[in-house]
């Protein structure tokens, strides 16, 4: 039986926090085994925001480097840049004349960031979900591994898709989201009623993957609890605790009962150092690795490289049907 195909990525907007491991990469990682596998680093939407040139091209780099790190094996995984990839443009174009002013107007991330940079409301910040449906039904991808925060432009894709295929026969495969049950949605330390995002501006707030240890010790010291002293899982009255819960449940792989009973009857002092031991030991050998590619830019260089070859064969082959479809003369 052939293996389903996964496709997601992320936005090199800078040094990815623990809820963007936990929300999207740790999951991938467990993927690769049972799927075929697409990675890519979407710099094609971090343009949707004011970036320094020199500053993104290290990031996309480190942002490769990263997921190698993580864990992902570029011989397993096809790992490649968006922007290499021209079928994703072209095909978003083609998308874009099948969606409607009135859906995009909908998505909650357009007005978020539409407030967050008021003085830069560009119109490819509002047709970035159909570049993101573009870049996922290109390669007929099966399932969609990101956190709850892309349900939406997951919903709208399938619409799109649906929409399609309605007017042109069987063209996408309609996606689905694989949003992980737990690690969805990782809260702010400080504000543990708000995700944890890497554009925070409280460094308090959020750890990221290349903190030092000495600062994920600290930050976890400082999270925000509540009176209680007792760790105990109750999202609406004890959101830091539970976030922290949330965090330690995933690295250690244990359910919430499971860590009560750990901690029974010892203070957050206890837990909120048992808490960062989990953290600090899964960072620790990420970080060694991520720092030993940043070390060798060929290496990098080739993994993107047969991992864009491969992605442009991929795409290629859907564009064509689609233009062939809507019209365009394909030879
Ligand atoms: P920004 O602050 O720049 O908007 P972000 O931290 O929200 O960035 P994205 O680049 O938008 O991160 O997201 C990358 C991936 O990480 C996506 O799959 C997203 O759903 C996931 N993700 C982001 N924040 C969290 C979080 N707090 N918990 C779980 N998953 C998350
Ligand atoms: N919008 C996503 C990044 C992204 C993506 C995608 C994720 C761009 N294209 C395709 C999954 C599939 C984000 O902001 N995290």
């Amino acid at each position: 039986m052939e293996k389903k195909i996964i496709l997601s990525g992320i936005q090199a907007t800078g040094d990815l926090t623990l809820g963007n491991y936990l929300g999207s990469i740790n999951n991938w990682v467990k993927m690769q085994e049972e799927y075929d596998c697409y990675y890519m680093i979407a710099d094609l939407h971090t343009l949707t925001i004011r970036n320094n040139p020199e500053i993104l091209r290290e990031n996309t780099l480190k942002l490769i480097a990263l997921y190698v790190a993580a864990g992902l094996d570029p011989d397993k995984n096809i790992i490649f840049i968006q922007s290499h990839v021209p079928a994703h443009t072209r095909l978003s174009w083609i998308l874009n004349c099948y969606t409607y002013m009135g859906e995009l107007n909908r998505m909650t991330q357009f007005k978020d960031k539409s407030l967050k940079h008021a003085d830069n409301i560009n119109s490819g910040l509002f047709t970035y979900p159909v570049l993101m449906a573009a870049d996922i039904l290109v390669y007929n991808a099966d399932l969609v591994p990101v956190g709850d925060d892309q349900k939406q432009h997951l919903e709208i894709t399938r619409d799109i898709a649906e929409r399609f295929n309605s007017l042109y026969g069987e063209t996408f495969k309609i996606p689905e989201a694989y949003i992980g049950k737990v690690g969805a949605r990782i809260m702010g330390l400080q504000n543990p009623t708000s995700k944890m995002s890497k554009s925070a501006q409280d460094p308090m707030d959020k750890i990221l993957l290349t903190d030092s240890e000495e600062d994920i010790r600290k930050k976890f010291k400082k999270a925000v609890t509540d009176s209680e002293n007792s760790v105990r899982f109750d999202k609406d009255n004890k959101p830091g605790v539970s976030n922290l819960m949330s965090i330690y449940g995933i690295l250690k792989n244990k359910n919430m009962e499971e860590i009560e009973k750990e901690f029974e009857g010892q203070g957050y002092g206890v837990f909120k150092a048992a808490v960062a031991d989990a953290v600090v030991e899964r960072l620790q050998p990420i970080q060694k690795k991520y720092n030993e590619l940043l070390q060798n830019p060929e290496k990098l260089k080739a993994i993107y490289e047969r991992g864009d070859k491969k992605a442009n064969e991929k795409a290629n082959l859907l564009l064509k049907e689609v233009y062939r479809k809507v019209g365009l003369i394909v030879d």
